[in-house]
């Protein structure tokens, strides 16, 4: 009897374990006319996921265990991208670091806003005025915005659980792929490597009254190998590969290239990911690395992140063609 696919034995597991969102198809269909608006106007589309993953741990879920990533990465990328002249779909964690947006969180808005009564009339609704000095770039950052927005370059999508993710990723992977080498995935979202099967999953509070919990948690699929074979097998594909212990790092970085022979591994070690990354790819690696200048100028390392792929890309799409 013929091996069953590796990829194929996962598309099974996700439709069985992971709780399909009732909206992923309206969501496909907005992310496949999006990709085929984009690319007749000749740009390219990248798919950026982006903040953690949450793995519940009882269905009417009261704990989950979580991920760890800000956002960061993938805000500060997405405007990178569109900057390069791509076109973005957002797929991150509901609530977790939003293009442009994730630039004024660390202050509390009401600071920066001054209230003049006009009439002085009980209730009157008055005006407000934006203090700059409190809310530094407001100005450049929200004519970018706008600018974003009017030339519908960003579709965000968010995802909260594990669940939503892997099947959002695959709807995502499906509407890109009909754009062929023009669409770039950047995997940056931290996904969970473990979970419990909603058949295995108590439904109600676990209840302290019954002990210490133990837990057993299954692997998740790795849902790049079908990305890269079956669900858009023409498109450049990147991942991330994060670590603390920067010994390992590029060996697991290369053996993640040979197994699902994608096109890059940006590798990370969580203290030092603000300004360190080495770019891997089957026949090269770029070490990325903020000096004391570039961090007084506040440069980010997102940007040099993603001009090294935009240009892989570049030669990716000529190779394509040729
Ligand atoms: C990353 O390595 C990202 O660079 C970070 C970004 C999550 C560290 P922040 O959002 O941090 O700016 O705070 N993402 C990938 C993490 C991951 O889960 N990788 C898996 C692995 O390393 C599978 S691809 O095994």
């Amino acid at each position: 009897m013929a091996e069953p696919r590796i990829s194929s034995s996962i598309d099974g597991k996700l439709a069985e374990e992971f709780a399909v969102p009732s909206h992923v198809e309206e969501v496909k269909e907005k992310m496949t006319a999006f990709a085929a608006f984009h690319a007749a106007a000749g740009r390219r589309v990248v798919l950026i996921t982006s903040g953690g993953t949450k793995v519940p741990l009882e269905s009417r879920t009261v704990r989950f265990l979580d991920n760890f990533s800000s956002g960061r990465r993938g805000a500060a990328s997405a405007e990178y991208f569109m900057d390069s002249g791509y076109a973005v779909v957002f797929l991150h964690r509901h609530r977790s670091l939003y293009p442009y947006a994730r630039m004024f969180l660390s202050m509390n808005m009401l600071d920066a806003l001054q209230f003049r009564d006009l009439d002085g009339a009980p209730g009157s609704s008055g005006e407000v005025l934006v203090d700059q000095r409190v809310l530094p770039n407001i100005g450049r950052v929200l004519k970018r915005y706008h600018e974003v927005k009017e030339g519908k370059l960003l579709l965000p999508v968010e995802f909260s659980t594990l669940s939503e993710y892997l099947h959002l990723l695959k709807a995502a992977a499906q509407a890109l792929s009909t754009i062929g080498a023009k669409a770039m995935f950047y995997l940056a979202a931290a996904v969970s490597d473990f979970y419990i099967p909603a058949s295995e999953m108590p439904e109600h509070k676990i209840q302290s009254s019954n002990g210490p919990l133990q837990l057993s948690m299954k692997m998740v699929p790795k849902i790049l190998s079908p990305l890269v074979k079956d669900w858009a097998p023409q498109a450049f594909v990147t991942s991330f590969k994060l670590e603390t212990d920067a010994s390992i790092l590029l060996d697991k970085a290369r053996r993640a290239l040979d197994t699902y022979r994608h096109q890059a591994v940006v590798a990370n070690v969580l203290d030092s990911r603000r300004g360190y990354v080495v770019v891997v790819t089957p026949d090269a690696q770029a070490e990325l690395l903020l000096s004391e200048d570039d961090v007084k100028n506040e440069v980010e390392i997102e940007e040099r992140i993603v001009a090294n792929l935009t240009s892989a890309h570049d030669k990716f799409v000529s190779e394509q063609a040729g």
